[in-house]
């Protein structure tokens, strides 16, 4: 692994950008009875909105002002490195136009049907030499195949085939995988194994990808590096690489 995470070694501080069909609710959902729940990226859980009643509001998502630029600037400008965005996180919503369902930004959205903001994210960050990485949740609310043993396998199919768009469209140098823990729901079939399978597949279609180690149950074995949370941890853990991930407040989104 020296090889493929000498330059996340070098880079060291990057910007972690939640960015979903949630973020139409600007942080707010009204339930039917007027009162008002607030949350961010978890919001349709926590608030337990009907999937249709869901569905309805990420119609009009319209995230023209969406400014490729000004993001990558930001960062820059304060000396980060590289960009992790979230392609989909556990509302299954793809945040690039992908063809494996219409559940995206392109097909299920009030957006401009020719921009595709990965492909602008992309560029743009190639252009300042920042490097662009990917948020991909395995765990999926949306699509019912997700928490079902017997339709797992086909989701689990589809959830290839959107990873190898990701990395034929827009040649990420980094995957950050989420949701494989199951204590939110007992249903979450991912397994260690799904993991290994899964990080050995995209080595096969890219082997610079820097994984993180979310992809599988977090054992230092998975990926390149660990995930802690909300912390600097005091001591390296068994050796792993490392990155922490923190938000300023308790939501990322
Ligand atoms: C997860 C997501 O649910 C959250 O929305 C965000 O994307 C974050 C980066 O990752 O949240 C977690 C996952 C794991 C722990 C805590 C929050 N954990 O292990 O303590």
């Amino acid at each position: 692994t020296a090889d493929r995470t000498s330059s996340f070694r070098q880079d060291r501080f990057g910007m972690f950008i939640h960015f979903g069909a949630y973020s139409n609710l600007e942080g707010e959902y009204t339930r039917p009875d007027g009162t008002t729940y607030r949350d961010a990226e978890w919001i349709k859980r926590g608030c337990n909105i009907p999937t249709d009643a869901y569905e309805r509001q990420a119609a009009d998502f319209n995230p023209a002002d969406f400014d490729a630029k000004a993001v990558v600037k930001a960062a820059k400008d304060a000396g980060m490195r590289y960009i992790v965005i979230t392609s989909r996180h556990h509302e299954g919503y793809a945040m690039w136009p992908t063809r494996l369902n219409s559940w995206n930004l392109r097909n299920h959205s009030a957006f401009d049907k020719n921009r595709d903001i990965m492909a602008e994210l992309k560029k743009a960050a190639d252009d300042a030499g920042i490097k662009l990485g990917f948020y991909y949740s395995i765990w999926d609310w949306h699509d019912p195949d997700f928490a079902d043993p017997a339709t797992f396998p086909r989701y689990e199919k589809r959830m290839y085939a959107q990873l190898k768009e990701l990395i034929d469209h827009y040649d990420p140098a980094l995957l950050w995988f989420d949701g494989e823990w199951d204590t939110e729901n007992p249903h979450n079939p991912w397994t260690a194994r799904d993991g290994e399978r899964l990080e050995s597949y995209l080595r096969g279609l890219k082997p610079g990808l820097v994984i993180n180690n979310r992809v599988g149950k977090r054992r230092v074995v998975d990926g390149d590096y660990g995930t802690p949370e909300q912390e600097i941890p005091a001591t390296p853990v068994d050796g792993q690489l490392w990155e922490s991930c923190m938000t300023l407040n308790d939501r990322w989104g």
